[in-house]
């Protein structure tokens, strides 16, 4: 979709998890992750709906490597709701790690959604925390407002970007996925994982920032 035009009644921009520790030089940090500061400044500019995720968990969160005796940051471990990824501490909340990129600028952001913050259970989707099943609040919120069209941009994209986008098509949003304004991880292929799984439920990728 060259040239994306915005019906501004119905569509958002989804801001995910522009953080500290998601840039160069943080705990967690994704190659280029404070490339998309730039696009997202320009794109938050000119959506009418503007909402924000920020990654916000508690020291000793149970997704913490360090919180499981033995295991070391990029291993998985079973948890109570499944197959967890163990990461290094990161987005502590209140912290300088946990803070937005110092030149987001938040003053367009109608809604910012907090996560991760309950100690056992993890957080990626904006919607849904790692059980799939406990809400954020989020889908309530879209729909009392009458937004119905999902742009996600933001980090990272192979994880909280990817599940925010694959819960976004089950709740049954249109959903695509502005991947210039967005950087990955990229563990073990999870990248091309993430853009298989949300190719195959129907996430739009032919939309970019560089389209508005
Ligand atoms: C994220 C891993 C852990 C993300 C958050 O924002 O993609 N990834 N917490
Ligand atoms: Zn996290």
């Amino acid at each position: 979709m060259p040239q994306v035009t915005l019906n501004q009644a119905r569509d958002v921009l989804l801001v995910v998890d522009v953080q500290n520790d998601f840039c160069p030089g943080g705990a967690l940090q994704v190659a280029e992750g404070d490339a998309v500061v730039a696009p997202i400044n320009r794109l938050t500019g000119l959506f009418a709906n503007v909402v924000a995720t920020q990654d916000w968990h508690p020291p000793g969160h149970h997704s913490f490597a360090a919180s499981h005796a033995g295991k070391q940051p990029f291993e998985s471990a079973v948890l109570s709701y499944g197959d967890q990824v163990l990461w290094p501490d990161h987005c502590v909340a209140g912290t300088h790690g946990a803070a937005f990129h110092s030149d987001l600028n938040l003053d367009p952001m109608q809604l910012i959604v907090r996560k991760g913050f309950r100690h056992d259970i993890d957080s990626y989707s904006a919607f849904f925390e790692n059980d799939r099943k406990t809400p954020t609040g989020l889908a309530g919120y879209l729909r009392e407002r009458g937004l119905e069209r999902l742009f996600i941009c933001g980090l990272a994209t192979d994880f909280c970007v990817f599940y925010s986008a694959m819960d976004g098509k089950r709740l049954g949003f249109e959903v695509a996925i502005l991947e210039d304004a967005c950087r990955a991880i990229d563990l073990d292929g999870s990248l091309d994982e993430a853009r298989r799984q949300m190719g195959g439920v129907g996430v739009d990728f032919s939309a970019a920032a560089a389209h508005f």
